[in-house]
């Protein structure tokens, strides 16, 4: 569907956005190049993490940690939803290919190179926050086809597939929904956990505090904490989405 001239679907409010692909931007960031890099939330928007869509052409790469020029106290976990590349993260050198994904810990080193052509990878970032008493989570490199998608709530139409060790170490997680169409989020939820959204296929209507979106694959979206959510899918297709939260550190 073309955009008329002058028009987007992008909408920023106080507490959530809509980025729609139509208004995508590039930027430079450190330690990626041979990459179209769109910063699509970050704490300019009022957010407390950022995510990054990467398109790498052929021979380009991006490095965290050591050597990269970025910050030794962010953390990355990043999703290959297209394409492919070798990942190193730390100790872990994998071939990987749709469907792969990471966690970098703050401070480790982490690449991706060799990529095929128009791999894309979304990354989210977000400043570690040690817990007393408990190790810092270790890099992992995974593939979300081995992660069991769990009924929602005991929804069977509504899955959900927890990508990171949900354990009080990690303070984001990085998960896959997936809904068959008429699925919903079975309540509005309002929430201290901040979101950050890719939608991966599919179509639905999202809610977002009193606004109601139609949104499709490689639409993304960001929810402030207590920002009320809903989704429902629609079309004839399921639909899924990627997404980022912060968690187990919600006291202070
Ligand atoms: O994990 C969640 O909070 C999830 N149920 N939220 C969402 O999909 N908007
Ligand atoms: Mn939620």
């Amino acid at each position: 569907m073309s955009i008329p001239y002058g028009q987007t679907r992008t909408r920023v409010a106080a507490r959530h956005a809509l980025i729609a692909p139509d208004s995508h931007v590039k930027s430079v960031v450190p330690g990626i190049t041979g990459a179209a890099t769109i910063i699509l939330i970050n704490p300019a928007l009022g957010a407390r993490f950022a995510q990054l869509l990467v398109t790498f052409e052929v021979g380009g790469s991006a490095l965290g940690g050591a050597g990269s020029g970025g910050s030794s106290v962010t953390q990355t976990a990043g999703y290959f939803e297209t394409g492919g590349a070798t990942l190193v993260v730390g100790g872990l050198k994998q071939k990987v290919a749709t469907g792969a994904f990471f966690y970098a810990p703050a401070g480790e080193t982490w690449s991706i190179t060799a990529p095929k052509k128009g791999t894309r990878v979304t990354m989210f970032q977000k400043k570690f926050e040690p817990l007393c008493g408990v190790a810092a989570p270790k890099g992992i490199i995974g593939d979300a086809a081995k992660v069991p998608g769990q009924p929602f709530l005991g929804d069977p139409a509504a899955r959900l597939q927890v990508l990171l060790p949900d354990v009080p170490a990690f303070d984001l997680a990085m998960n896959i929904f997936t809904y068959q169409p008429g699925a919903t989020l079975p309540f509005v939820e309002t929430h201290v956990m901040e979101h950050g959204l890719l939608m991966l296929a599919g179509q639905g209507v999202y809610r977002l505090e009193d606004s109601w979106y139609p949104v499709a694959a490689g639409d993304v979206i960001w929810m402030a904490s207590y920002c009320p959510q809903w989704f429902v899918a629609m079309g004839k297709a399921p639909a899924s989405y990627l997404y980022y939260k912060d968690v187990n550190r919600a006291a202070m």
